[in-house]
C-alpha cells in the first residue's frame, strides 16, 4: 500500500463550523458541477419542493425552513453526485480492471458518473458496453438458473428510496427468498435490537422541538460536526434555551466542544457557542460501565428516580436494582475510564434536569456488546422516566439518508409475519418465511459457496463490511455480482466470474418529472423530486431497473410502475403498517410523522410494558502490546466514498493511513510520533500507517474506515444484531523495516 509523503499534523481547531465552512461548500460546488446546476442545488435541497439532501438523515424541521437548509458535507455529497464528469465506454476501454484496482478510493470517485450500463465476461480484463435489455436478460438468466432463491443475495445501502425498497423488497421476495442484507445490518441495527425489545419500537421517540427544548442532552458516541453537521444548530438552540450538554466520547471531537454558526454573522466573526457542559472522556467500549455507574449514582442519591413512572410503565426494575448492586462504583468508574467525581457530577445534571434526550450513533452499535450498550441506555433513562414526555427521549441519529425508510419498507432478512402476510395479500403470492442472510451470513454464505449470485442496490459492498481479503474472496467465488450504482467504486473492481453495471439516477437527478418520498431519523416522511438534468442520457432510474429485472426474471409486466409511482405509494399505503393514506398524506407540505407508540407512553412489547434489562460486565482484556482500535470517519469522507484526504476539525491533511495513539502510548511502545508502521490482527495485516499523537483514552487506537476494515475479523460482531465491531477490535502494532 502506498505511503502518504504529504501527510500534515497540526493540531485540532478549538471550534468547528464558521466562516470556513460556507466557502469550502462553494468552492466544491463550483468545481463538480458547474455554477448553473450549484444555483439550482443549492435553492432547492431540502426545501418542500426540492430533493431530501442525499447525505445523511438528519430530519428537515418540519414548518419553518431557512432558504438554506443545507451544510457543508451536504453540499459535497449532492455535488459529487451532480458532478458533469462521466465515465462510459471509453474510459473502460483504456483502464483495465486491474489497472483500476491500483488507483486510491478518492481517485475512483473523482472519475465521476457511470454513465452506461457495462459487463465484465467471464474472462475479460476490461469492462464492456451491454445494453440494457442484454444486461436484464443475464442477470435473469442467473437468478433462475439457481437450485434454490436463496442462492441469491440482495444487499441494499441506505440512499434507496421508498419507492424503489418497496418495489425491490417484493421482487426479491416474490423470486423466493429473504436475503435482503443491508447497510443497517452494519450500523444501528444494534439500536434496533436494543430498543425494540425494551420500549417495543426500533426507532426514536423525540421531534426537533424537543431536542432543542430538552434541559439535558447525552450525546454518545458520535461526531456530529462530521457526521450530522446540521445538529449543531439545533444542538446551539438547546444550549441557548437552557440545555445541558454532557459528550461520552473517547475523542474530544471539536463540533462537541465549540460551534459557530454558519449563517449567522457571530457565526462568523464571534467565537461561537459553547456546546458541551461536560465531556466524559470514556474508554473505547467503556459505556456499559459508564451507564450502569451514573444510574448507580443517581439511584443511591434517590434524586432523579421517577418511580411514579416506573411502577405504572416499566418491568424488571426491582431485577435491574439488585444487579447494580453488583458492582463497586470504583470498578465501574476504573471500566468506564472516568473518573468518580465526573459521574457524580454528570448523574446531577442528568438528576436535575426536566427532561433528558440522549444521541448515539456508531459510538454505541459497533462493539460485541453493542445491544448492551442500549439496554444500558434505556436502563438508565427509564430510571428518570425520559420517555413519553415533552423535550425527553431516545434520539438515534440514523446515517444514510433513506436507511430507516428502507426498513420501514420491507428491507429486512427477519421480516415480521405480518409484513409478510399483508405482502402476500395485495399481490397473491405466499412470500418465503424462513429469514435471509444479514450482512455477515451473506459474506459467509458466498465464501461458503452456498449463494453465488450478489446484487446490490447501491452502495459499496467490499469496502463497507469487515475483513476485506475475505469478503473479497466471497465475491470472487460468485458466478455473477450486478452494482446497481452511481459512481465507481472497489465492489465494481472485485467481481464474480460475470460482472455487471447498471448505472441509475440519484437523489439530486430528475426522473421524468417524478416525485419520490424518503423517511428521516425522526420518522418523518417526505416527498423528494431531483433537480437537474441527469449526467447521462442512458441512465436509468431504481424503479426501472426493477421493473426491467422482474420481468426478465419473472416474466412480469411492471412497466406500470415505472411510468406512474403513485401505483407503488397505493400499494404501500396498504401493506405498511403505519403507511395508511400514504399518497394523501406525503402530499403535505413537509410529509408526514410515523407514529411511534413510545412518545405516548405506549410500549408495544409483548408485556405492554418498558423493561429494564440486566447486562454483564464484559470489559475487553487486552495483552500487553494489544490496543483497542476504533474505525471512524474522517471529514472529507462520505462512508466508503472519499471526497478529499483532510480531517480538518482533527488538524490531519493529505492522509488517510494514520493512528491516532497517545503520546505516552506511542512512547512507551518504543515508537517516535509519526512513525510508520503496520497494524495487525491474528493474521491480518494493514501496512503503512503513520501514528499521530492525539488526545485519546490509553490503550485506545483510531484508524479510518475503510482503510482499516481488513482488520476486522468477519466473526467478531455484535450478540443479537450481529453488526461487526469496527468499533472495538484489538491489535497490534508493528514498527516497518
Ligand atoms: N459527512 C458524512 N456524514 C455522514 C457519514 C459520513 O461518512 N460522512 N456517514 C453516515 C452514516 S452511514 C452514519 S452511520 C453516521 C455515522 O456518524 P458517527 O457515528 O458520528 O460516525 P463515526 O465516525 O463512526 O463516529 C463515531 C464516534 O463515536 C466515537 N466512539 C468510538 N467508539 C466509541 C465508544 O466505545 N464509546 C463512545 N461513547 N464513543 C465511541 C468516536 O470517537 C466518534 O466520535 O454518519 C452519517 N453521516
Ligand atoms: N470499519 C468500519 N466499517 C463500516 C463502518 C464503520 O464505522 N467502520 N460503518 C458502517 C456503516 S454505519 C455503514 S451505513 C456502511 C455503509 O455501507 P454502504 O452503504 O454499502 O457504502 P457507501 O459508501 O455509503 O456506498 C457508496 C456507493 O453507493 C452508490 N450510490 C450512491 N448513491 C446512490 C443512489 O442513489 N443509488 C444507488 N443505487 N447507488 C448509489 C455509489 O456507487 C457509491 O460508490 O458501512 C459500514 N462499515
Ligand atoms: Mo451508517
Amino acid at each position: 500500500m502506498a505511503s502518504e509523503p504529504n501527510v500534515k499534523i497540526t493540531p485540532p481547531p478549538d471550534s468547528a463550523t464558521g466562516v470556513t465552512s460556507i466557502q469550502k461548500s462553494l468552492e466544491v460546488a463550483m468545481r463538480d458541477a458547474g455554477p448553473l446546476r450549484a444555483l439550482r442545488l443549492f435553492t432547492t435541497v431540502n426545501q418542500t419542493s426540492g430533493f431530501d439532501c442525499p447525505s445523511c438523515a438528519w430530519p428537515d424541521p418540519h414548518d419553518d425552513r431557512h432558504t438554506f437548509e443545507f451544510c457543508e458535507n451536504g453540499v459535497k455529497a449532492f455535488t459529487d453526485e451532480a458532478t458533469r464528469a462521466t465515465i462510459g465506454r471509453d474510459f473502460f476501454a483504456q483502464h483495465s480492471v486491474a489497472d483500476l484496482a491500483q488507483q486510491s478510493d478518492h481517485w475512483l470517485n473523482a472519475q465521476g458518473r457511470l454513465a452506461e450500463p457495462l459487463v465484465l465476461r467471464p474472462g475479460a480484463t476490461h469492462y464492456t458496453p451491454i445494453d440494457w435489455t442484454e444486461a436484464f436478460k443475464l442477470t435473469g438468466q442467473a437468478l433462475k438458473a439457481l437450485d434454490s432463491p436463496d442462492g441469491a443475495i440482495f444487499y441494499t445501502s441506505g440512499r434507496t428510496s421508498n419507492e424503489a425498497a418497496f418495489l425491490y423488497q417484493l421482487f426479491v421476495r416474490r423470486f423466493g427468498t429473504n436475503n435482503l442484507p443491508d447497510c443497517s445490518n452494519m450500523c444501528h441495527e444494534s439500536s434496533g435490537a436494543g430498543l425494540d425489545e425494551t420500549i417495543g419500537v426500533g426507532k426514536s421517540t423525540v421531534t426537533l422541538d424537543d431536542l432543542e427544548h430538552a434541559g439535558c442532552i447525552l450525546l454518545i458516541g458520535q461526531n456530529p460536526a462530521t457526521n450530522h453537521p446540521r445538529m449543531l444548530s439545533s444542538l446551539q438552540t438547546a444550549v441557548r434555551n437552557g440545555a445541558k450538554i454532557i459528550s461520552i466520547n473517547p475523542l474530544p471531537e471539536v463540533g462537541l466542544m465549540r460551534f459557530k454558526h454558519p449563517q449567522e454573522v457571530s457565526g462568523i466573526l464571534g467565537n461561537g457557542t459553547a456546546l458541551t457542559t461536560l465531556f466524559l472522556q470514556v474508554r473505547i467500549n467503556g459505556d456499559v460501565p459508564l451507564f450502569k455507574a451514573l444510574a448507580k449514582v443517581i439511584l443511591e442519591s434517590g434524586h432523579g428516580v421517577d418511580q411514579a413512572f416506573i411502577d405504572q410503565y416499566t418491568a424488571g426494575f426491582d431485577d435491574f436494582v439488585t444487579g447494580l448492586r453488583q458492582h463497586g462504583l470504583a470498578t465501574l468508574s476504573e471500566q468506564a475510564g472516568v473518573s468518580e467525581a465526573q459521574i457524580r457530577q454528570a448523574a446531577a445534571t442528568i438528576a436535575e434536569a426536566p427532561g433528558v434526550i440522549c444521541c448515539w450513533a456508531m459510538g454505541l452499535t459497533q462493539h460485541q456488546n453493542a445491544v448492551d450498550n442500549i439496554r444500558e441506555l434505556v436502563n438508565l433513562m427509564l430510571l428518570g422516566g425520559n420517555v413519553g414526555k415533552p423535550n425527553a427521549g431516545f434520539f438515534c441519529v440514523r446515517g444514510h439518508s433513506n436507511v430507516q425508510g428502507d426498513r420501514t419498507m420491507g428491507i429486512y432478512e427477519k421480516p415480521s409475519p405480518l409484513f409478510l402476510q399483508k405482502l402476500g395479500a395485495e399481490f397473491d403470492f405466499s412470500p418465503p418465511q424462513h429469514h435471509g442472510y444479514d450482512t455477515v451470513a451473506a459474506i459467509e454464505a458466498m465464501h461458503a459457496g452456498d449463494a453465488t449470485v450478489f446484487l446490490a442496490m447501491g452502495g459499496n459492498f467490499l469496502s463497507a463490511t469487515p475483513d476485506t481479503e475475505y469478503t473479497a474472496e466471497a465475491l470472487r467465488r460468485c458466478d455473477l455480482t450486478v452494482q446497481i450504482s452511481t459512481k465507481l467504486n472497489r465492489s465494481h473492481l472485485v467481481t464474480g466470474r460475470t460482472a455487471l453495471i447498471l448505472p441509475c439516477l440519484g437523489r439530486t437527478d430528475k426522473d421524468g418529472g417524478q416525485f419520490v418520498t424518503t423517511e428521516s431519523s425522526l420518522s418523518y416522511v417526505a416527498k423528494s423530486a431531483g433537480v437537474i438534468t441527469p449526467a447521462s442520457p442512458h441512465l436509468k432510474s431504481e424503479v426501472a431497473i426493477l421493473c426491467g429485472l422482474a420481468e426478465s426474471t419473472l416474466g412480469l409486466d411492471w412497466s406500470a410502475y415505472a411510468a406512474n409511482y403513485g401505483l407503488i405509494r397505493d400499494h404501500i399505503s396498504r401493506v405498511v403498517p403505519g403507511c395508511e393514506d400514504y399518497a394523501e398524506r406525503v402530499d403535505a407540505p413537509g410529509g408526514f410523522c410515523m407514529d411511534i407508540p413510545p412518545k405516548r407512553r405506549v410500549f408495544p412489547t409483548p408485556s405492554g410494558k418498558a423493561h429494564f434489562s440486566v447486562t454483564p460486565l464484559r470489559p475487553i482484556e487486552l495483552a500487553q502490546n494489544e490496543y483497542l482500535m476504533m474505525t471512524i470517519r474522517s471529514h472529507d469522507q462520505f462512508n466508503t466514498t472519499i471526497y478529499g484526504l483532510d480531517d480538518r476539525y482533527r488538524g490531519i491533511f493529505q492522509g488517510r493511513r494514520i493512528v491516532l495513539m497517545h503520546a505516552e502510548d506511542i512512547r512507551e511502545g518504543g515508537f517516535v510520533p509519526e512513525q510508520s508502521v503496520d497494524l495487525r490482527h491474528q493474521h491480518r495485516v494493514a501496512e503503512n500507517f503513520i501514528l499521530v499523537p492525539y488526545d485519546i483514552p490509553r490503550r485506545c487506537v483510531a484508524t479510518y474506515f475503510p482503510e482499516a476494515n481488513v482488520l476486522i475479523p468477519i466473526d467478531r460482531y455484535a450478540d443479537l444484531s450481529r453488526t461487526p465491531a469496527s468499533k472495538s477490535t484489538p491489535v497490534t502494532i508493528h514498527r516497518r523495516a
